[in-house]
């Protein structure tokens, strides 16, 4: 394996000076767990097990459409993000899959990429498309959309793109492909809504008819933005009546950023689960719109709600449950590893925390119609401090007791600058 770019003695030296403590903590806690008869090294291990993919376009640092500021070293390709993931992995160990953009991430010999990941510890999970931004010579604009374009022509260049996004996968060993389309208007009476989902089931149809028999293709719906009066798909309903017209192999994708405000997403999940048409997620929070902020900065409570539904699933042996959970975030004034990291541990947390509800008290009170009873469960799986056992977790797979202190304490973006010349650019900008 390539050596790690963080000194492994570091690790282990930061780790030591905080071994007692959190000994200690832990003792603490399962002592108050074992008391509500839950065995915290089975907890432990399940917190071990548990993995979120990590977007490569959300290592650089993000911007808005009014500007971008870029940090210390940068990555400048795919393979100096994989450096950065490789980080946030050896750190948080809840990290090995990587979830890459094209064309962004395009490279001339994906078997060398895969080769690259894998010495580094890492593999490839969903690959998504773009054609939400139009690449130099490219033949068809996108301005008036891709997958519904009314031009054939630019519908099946986006049609070709996403099949070649297929290939470029399977070299890398992922499993699945997920759309987002920025397709839509900006005018009531631009844009024909029927005629323009048509256009994007006839397109969707030839992408799903290039899916390999292991794949799946996710489809991800957002409200608005770039388009502002309407998305093509722009909620859940358009999303699964198109899985549900697509087949099997499509299902529905769920970013946390991409609904109207106050909706009640865990209830989407649970309806999702129900039907087999769950994807997975693209974590994030927000507190107007698609704000990209980090995982559980804002609502812990509500991703809490949704990780119970998940595990409710996982607690009924759901058949056929098994959603991908990726992070989709846009770090504009944090270090982009730092809030990958941060996040990544919020969604453990919200998962360990959804583990310790006493569900089959929870499903008494639901058959009493104790409301406050069935209020109180949940709050007290969500009040209970699990992070000594996010920290044993680490510290048991060699990561680090506390991720961002560690990184810190490694000057690691000090320690590559001069490999990582700035661009000097400082443009507006989506990541
Ligand atoms: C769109 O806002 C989105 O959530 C989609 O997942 C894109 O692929 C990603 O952000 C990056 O722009
Ligand atoms: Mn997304």
């Amino acid at each position: 394996m390539t050596e790690l770019r963080i000194d492994a003695n570091l690790v282990a030296e930061t780790n030591a000076q905080q071994a007692e403590y959190l000994a200690q903590d832990y003792d603490m806690l399962a002592g108050q767990l074992a008391r509500r008869n839950i065995d915290i090294n089975a907890i432990t291990e399940r917190a071990m097990a548990f993995e979120v993919a990590v977007p490569s376009w959300g290592t650089g640092t993000g911007g808005t459409r009014f500007a971008r500021f870029p940090g210390l070293a940068e990555p400048r390709n795919i393979f100096e993000k994989l450096q950065d993931c490789a980080v946030i992995n050896q750190l948080t160990r809840c990290t090995r899959e990587v979830s890459p953009h094209f064309p962004w991430d395009r490279v001339d010999d994906f078997s060398e990429l895969r080769q690259y990941a894998d010495n580094l510890g890492l593999g490839f999970t969903c690959v998504n498309s773009n054609t939400f931004q139009d690449q130099p010579g490219q033949q068809h604009s996108y301005k008036y959309g891709s997958l519904t374009n009314t031009s054939q022509a630019a519908r099946e260049q986006a049609i070709a793109h996403n099949i070649e996004c297929i290939q470029w996968g399977q070299t890398l060993g992922a499993k699945a492909l997920t759309v987002w389309v920025g397709d839509g208007s900006n005018h009531p009476g631009q844009q024909h809504f029927q005629h323009a989902l048509e256009r994007y089931l006839d397109s969707m149809r030839k992408i799903y008819a290039a899916l390999p028999d292991d794949w799946q293709v996710f489809i991800e719906h957002k409200m608005f933005e770039p388009a502002f009066y309407s998305t093509v798909i722009q909620d859940w309903g358009t999303n699964v009546l198109c899985a549900m017209e697509l087949g099997d192999k499509a299902k529905s994708l769920v970013d946390l950023g991409h609904h109207a405000p106050n909706v009640n997403i865990e209830m989407i999940v649970s309806r999702l689960i129900q039907f087999k048409k769950l994807a997975g997620f693209h974590f994030n929070d927000s507190k107007y719109g698609d704000d990209d902020l980090d995982s559980g900065s804002l609502h812990p409570y509500q991703q809490f709600l949704i990780f119970n539904e998940l595990v409710d699933a996982e607690y009924r042996k759901q058949e056929g449950f098994a959603p991908c959970y990726m992070l989709d975030q846009s770090h504009n004034v944090t270090d982009p590893i730092e809030s990958l990291m941060n996040s990544a541990e919020e969604v453990q947390r919200s998962y360990v925390k959804a583990l310790l509800v006493d569900r089959e008290a929870l499903y008494a009170a639901q058959a009493d119609n104790d409301a406050l009873q069935a209020s109180r469960l949940l709050k007290a799986a969500f009040n209970t401090d699990v992070g000594p056992i996010l920290a044993m977790a680490r510290s048991r797979q060699n990561g680090a007791i506390d991720p961002v202190q560690t990184y810190r304490a490694a000057n690691y973006r000090a320690a590559i600058a001069a490999d990582r010349p700035s661009s000097g650019v400082s443009g507006s900008g989506i990541v």
